[in-house]
């Protein structure tokens, strides 16, 4: 009995760890998610990434259950005309320090399963080229940027 206990405990350590190893070394902080009414599809994700490693790293996309589909934009001006695109990947240099945020890059949350309560937590999973990952959790609030971000994803919702 007792070396059936050492033994599963061993190999309790040993899956733990490899969940571990898969972990990405980004360090993601200030996290929140674009609080919408109930009418709208979608919202976007924003934090702010930190690639605390000698070695440059692609975020190559993200997943989440609250909503159908997932994909990494940045905005892009053209002119006057502000316009969201979708990227394929995202590079973030050695010691880089990159912000998501209204008017730049951003996580955009396509088609919400459910409408979005203020304050309610919202997990994201970002996705490395190097096959890491990074849990994200982030909380759903109000944008409290007055500046003209602050309805850029009202023009073009339509994807
Ligand atoms: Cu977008």
């Amino acid at each position: 009995m007792l070396n059936l206990k050492k033994i599963l405990s061993v190999l309790l350590f040993w899956t733990v760890a490899a969940v571990a190893w898969a972990g990405s070394a980004v360090e993601v902080t200030d996290g929140w998610v674009r609080w919408v009414p109930p009418v709208s599809e979608n919202s976007a994700a924003y934090f702010t990434l930190h690639n605390p490693t000698d070695k440059p790293l692609e975020l190559v996309s993200a997943s989440s259950d609250v909503a159908r589909a997932v994909e990494l934009h940045n905005v892009i001006k053209t002119g006057d005309l502000m316009s969201m695109q979708k990227q394929e990947k995202i590079g973030i240099s050695a010691h880089q320090t990159l912000q998501f945020q209204p008017g730049s890059y951003h996580v955009m949350l396509i088609g919400l399963k459910k409408p979005l309560e203020e304050n309610q937590s919202v997990s994201l999973t970002l996705h490395f080229a190097d096959g890491t990952t990074a849990p994200v959790s982030l909380t759903v609030r109000k944008d409290a940027g007055g500046k003209s971000g602050a309805d850029e994803h009202q023009h073009h919702h339509h994807h």
